[in-house]
């Protein structure tokens, strides 16, 4: 039985790069629009067990992955809380938004009983998939669920959300208390279910105010990895502070994470200077390099990723989400690189 490159690479094996990408089986396969077409409704379709199943599997039929991502969105954690999540078509989601103040924060859900679904696809997939290829359980970070939380929909500057920070801040850290468990809860879930690795997404870390980025995201990701290793939970966390500037040097070190995933903004020389030694890096190329039908840049810049991160445990992986006119020959170019690349 062969143990997946990726939590091989998390444990200290520093010999051939894992990749995988982020957003990988969303919309830039023609294919996942034939299965989304089962059902128009975004969230049905994340409870649908053979739907998640065939979405996850989607991506490891056109590449040569060491990953899959289990499908699932990260606003179904606000879903199960009753906050009334949908997804409209060129729009995205939208939910009530959470007034400062309100009493209704805290609730007695159960997460393992509202996303059971997810959980028995996880056990399938776990039980499918080849032992090579790891399977990665995810949920988004509190701050980041707050923020879809307090402002209902996504947006440029999450005004309300950072204004509710400021004017209700008892409230807003209740908010964010309550969401720790529900996140530990769902991550640890999918640890249950048969994931090998977690990963957490504060995409909208860099809307934290900086003398507010520890209670906000470092704080809140050692306390869910608090509660998972209490929980018995052991298998490695990757964290991702989405543009979070020089504040990931200090998540690097204090938010117990066993790698950082980086966004395509930060150089890596500068990481490996300045970032926790003893966690790996997973990153960071641009996802708007694998848009163009050809460029001469892109086989140059994977190569210098490679040289840069050497002699570190490294994760190849794009610095945020495929976007949906990504082309697959371009990630293919991208795995063949990698695949061919020795250190
Ligand atoms: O109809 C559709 O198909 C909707 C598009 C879509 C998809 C494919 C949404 C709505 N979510 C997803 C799946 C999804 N979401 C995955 C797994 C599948 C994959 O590999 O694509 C993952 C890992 C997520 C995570 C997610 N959802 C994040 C974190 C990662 C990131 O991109 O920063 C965020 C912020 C979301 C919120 C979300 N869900 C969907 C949309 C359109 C959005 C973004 C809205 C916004 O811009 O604020």
């Amino acid at each position: 039985m062969q143990e997946n490159l990726i939590s091989k690479t998390l444990k200290g094996n520093k010999s051939d790069i894992p990749i995988w990408f982020l957003r990988q089986a969303g919309r830039h396969i023609p294919e996942y629009f034939e299965i989304r077409k089962k059902e128009t409704n975004f969230i049905k379709f994340c409870l649908n067990e053979e739907l998640i199943i065939k979405s996850t599997n989607l991506p490891l039929k056109y590449y040569d992955l060491d990953a899959a991502i289990i499908f699932s969105d990260i606003l179904m954690i606000p879903w199960a809380m009753n906050r009334n999540v949908k997804f409209t078509k060129n729009f995205g989601p939208s939910l009530n938004p959470m007034i400062p103040n309100e009493t209704n924060i805290i609730q007695n859900i159960s997460i393992f009983s509202k996303l059971k679904p997810l959980k028995n696809a996880i056990s399938y997939l776990r039980n499918t998939l080849p032992k090579d290829i790891g399977l990665i359980g995810f949920a988004g970070a509190p701050w980041t669920l707050a923020c879809y939380m307090i402002e209902g929909s996504g947006s440029k500057d999450f005004i309300n959300t950072r204004k509710a920070l400021w004017s209700s801040n008892k409230w807003f850290m209740q908010l964010i208390e309550t969401l720790i468990v529900y996140v530990a809860d769902k991550l640890e879930m999918q640890a249950r279910a048969g994931a090998d690795i977690l990963m957490l997404f504060d995409s909208w870390s860099h809307m934290i105010p900086n003398n507010f980025f520890n209670d906000c995201a470092i704080r809140p990701t050692a306390k869910i990895i608090d509660i998972l290793r209490s929980r018995k939970i052991f298998i490695p966390v990757i964290g991702f502070p989405f543009k979070a500037g020089a504040s990931i040097v200090r998540y690097s070190f204090e938010s117990k994470v066993d790698c950082i995933a980086l966004d395509w903004s930060v150089d890596l020389r500068w990481a490996i200077m300045n970032i926790n030694k003893d966690i790996a890096i997973q990153g960071n190329l641009d996802p708007a390099s694998l848009i163009p039908s050809h460029s001469d840049y892109l086989s140059q810049n994977v190569l210098s990723c490679l040289d840069i991160m050497k002699e570190k445990r490294f994760i190849f992986n794009v610095g945020h989400g495929l976007t949906p006119d990504c082309k697959i020959n371009n990630v293919k170019e991208v795995i063949n690189i990698v695949r061919n690349y020795t250190r």
